[in-house]
């Protein structure tokens, strides 16, 4: 009988409590089971980013295309992920989950990169040798790099397709390693928490279930406030007809935790429910399963914040900073499927030098989060698609008049 992976990862939560308890400090030696798990995550994290990103922005398809409706589409989802990030990292301040168990780790705490004011944070975005950007894992500047190689395969359209098609195979391939390296999660989670209940004892999980709450109480506050307000006043659409008629796809999504997965089921309740063209669906929604994920954004500030304060780490504002980028550059590269904004955090957490032995901790209740997320990912794209398609209304109305 195959068990599914939420219950599994259930039961290696259960086992590494129920273990670090009765064994205590002496799980540490399954903390190599756990650094495995890190180490496969690190290992896909790049040329995952590198890949989805370049294949999310060059799938607009062509200049054209990139134009009227790209252009808005992609304007609405980079402003819902800022106020997805925003309402995030508000909530992570107002709440504090992280509070209650300063665990330092295991490691050395490496200190806070200080990158040197504002300005110094934007140009250190641009890679001046984009190779040593990729060997050195400096991930601004290889977000940077694969958006830009992503609008220039646009640009130069026909010529550049066998580049398309290999980031578009390279992506597939490292969808599907992400994949395998997520069935390997309850293993990642044992190996990760069981020593950590050990050292510190049940305390250590009050925090998370906070951090469950607190990502679920954004996600909600985003939904109803922003997406209400973005169908009501640009989708001229009352905001309860808009919830009702994405419903079954909200479900799908929560159900399933992939985007991906939940996209047939986005198109057909778009398209039947919300007013929205084929034409305009099969281009909003698509690229919004791919690059707009404002469920991810939020939990990926809340998630850092919750690891500073779990550490004990006074963030600046420069770190601060980097963790919306990040957050929003990352939910753009996550791919819909489940577990993948766990693998993002390794992105926002080394970014700012955060201890990755957090993912541990957060990795044991990461699928109740996902579940939260990937409904708000896939509300905000048929949000987008009804939002683009009032304004196309607008424009053929105005030129029917003229
Ligand atoms: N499960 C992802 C999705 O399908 C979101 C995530 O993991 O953050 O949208």
């Amino acid at each position: 009988m195959r068990i599914g992976l939420l219950p599994q990862i259930l039961i290696a939560f259960i086992s590494a409590i129920i273990f670090g308890i009765i064994f205590g400090q002496n799980m540490e030696v399954v903390q190599p089971l756990g650094d495995l798990f890190l180490r496969l995550i690190k290992f896909v994290i790049i040329p995952l980013i590198v890949s989805s990103l370049i294949v999310g922005v060059a799938s607009t398809g062509n200049m054209e295309t990139l134009g009227r409706i790209g252009g808005k589409t992609i304007f609405y989802y980079v402003a819902t992920t800022l106020l997805a990030v925003t309402i995030g990292l508000i909530s992570a301040f107002l709440f504090s989950p992280g509070k209650g168990v300063d665990i330092s780790s295991t490691g050395e705490i490496p200190e806070a990169t200080e990158t040197g004011g504002v300005i110094n944070v934007f140009l250190n975005i641009i890679p001046t040798n984009p190779i040593e950007s990729l060997s050195s894992g400096n991930i601004l500047q290889i977000i940077f790099f694969a958006i830009f190689i992503g609008v220039g395969i646009t640009m130069v359209g026909e010529k550049a397709q066998p580049v398309y098609r290999f980031f578009e195979g390279l992506a597939e391939i490292m969808y599907k390693i992400t994949w395998i390296i997520m069935k390997l999660i309850p293993f990642g989670v044992f190996g990760l928490l069981a020593p950590i209940i050990g050292q510190y004892g049940l305390s250590v999980l009050m925090p998370l279930i906070k951090l469950v709450a607190v990502v679920a109480f954004a996600c909600i506050v985003h939904t109803l406030v922003t997406y209400s307000f973005a169908v009501k006043s640009f989708g001229s659409m009352n905001p309860l007809k808009f919830f009702k008629g994405i419903a079954p796809a909200t479900l799908v999504a929560f159900s399933t935790q992939s985007s991906s997965g939940t996209l047939p089921v986005t198109i057909k309740c778009t398209e039947d429910n919300l007013g929205v063209s084929q034409r305009v669906s099969s281009f909003v929604l698509p690229l919004g399963a791919t690059i707009n994920m404002d469920g991810t954004s939020l939990y990926l500030s809340i998630a850092a914040l919750f690891t500073a304060q779990a550490y004990g780490i006074e963030l600046s504002f420069i770190q601060i900073l980097t963790i919306v980028l990040i957050a929003t550059l990352g939910s753009i590269g996550a791919a819909g499927v489940p577990g993948a904004g766990l693998v993002m955090l390794t992105l926002v957490l080394s970014a700012v030098n955060l201890p990755l032995e957090a993912i541990a901790l957060i990795a044991g209740v990461d699928r109740f989060m996902d579940m939260f997320r990937t409904a708000v990912n896939i509300t905000g794209d048929a949000s987008a698609a009804r939002v683009v398609q009032q304004s196309e209304n607008k424009r053929n109305e105005a030129s029917l008049e003229i």
